[in-house]
């Protein structure tokens, strides 16, 4: 199989190099270099230890609610490796639902290295942060603040300085950052989901009442932001 096409019973997934509409330029830019995109990584299911079948379903549900008012954007759902879990649960429920898979698809890859070394330009990514808006911690809040820059940590203290759960701050990227040079991102979306690791601040020790309350506020909250960069 060429590397980056698409099959047939992978429909939803997209990898490296992917040329979805197959139109290079003479500067070796593709049609898809252009499309608004938001990258995301799946809010909450690692470190805070959310329910990854819960979680799969408020994705779907979520982009289902959106895909129609994102006009010609895309929504990619990423995560490092090929083996993951949640990439798997999210994309089998997307495609019962018909999802328009031109619109949203899942990745496989660093949030940080999109373009550069999966050749998926975004626009916009979100991070999984945590309460206090800071660099550090692990996870994908780790890798973008390095990747980032301390101009992100500058950036987002003008923007906010902590986040309660369920919000999003939007953070514009100035153009010193290496992460708006070398992979084209103008926009960092924080996010903060609900936490059900008792080692970690606000743990709502397994109330998935309200872990999914605040999970689907989360994502409502980050696809208005994408719409409101895209608009
Ligand atoms: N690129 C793409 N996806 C990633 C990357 C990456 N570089 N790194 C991790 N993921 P997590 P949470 C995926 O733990 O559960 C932090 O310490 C990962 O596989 O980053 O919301 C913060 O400071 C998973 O699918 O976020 C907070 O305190 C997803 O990103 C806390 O963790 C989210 O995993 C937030 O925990």
């Amino acid at each position: 199989m060429k590397m980056g096409s698409r099959t047939s019973g992978d429909a939803l997934e997209k990898t490296e190099k992917d040329d979805e509409l197959g139109i290079t330029s003479t500067s070796g830019a593709t049609a898809a270099d252009s499309i608004p995109t938001l990258a995301f990584p799946s809010i909450s299911t690692a470190d805070f230890q959310f329910n990854l079948e819960k979680a799969s379903d408020i994705i779907v549900e979520k982009v289902e609610e959106f895909i129609g008012r994102i006009g010609k954007a895309r929504l990619v759902l990423v995560d490092l490796s090929r083996g993951s879990k949640i990439l798997s649960l999210v994309k089998t429920k997307a495609a019962k639902k018909n999802l328009d898979s031109n619109k949203f698809f899942t990745f496989v890859g660093d949030i940080t290295q999109l373009h550069s070394q999966g050749g998926l330009r975004c626009n916009v990514i979100a991070n999984a942060a945590n309460w206090r808006l800071k660099p550090g911690g692990g996870g994908v809040n780790a890798a973008i603040f390095k990747a980032a820059g301390t101009e992100l940590e500058s950036a987002t203290k003008e923007r906010a300085v902590t986040l309660t759960p369920g919000k999003t701050v939007i953070v514009p990227l100035p153009s010193s950052s290496p992460l708006f040079a070398k992979e084209g991102v103008t926009h960092v979306i924080h996010v903060l989901g609900p936490n059900m690791n008792p080692q970690r601040p606000d743990c709502l020790k397994d109330d998935y009442t309200q872990g999914c309350r605040i999970l689907r506020e989360a994502y409502s909250s980050l696809f208005e932001g994408f719409v409101s960069i895209v608009r």
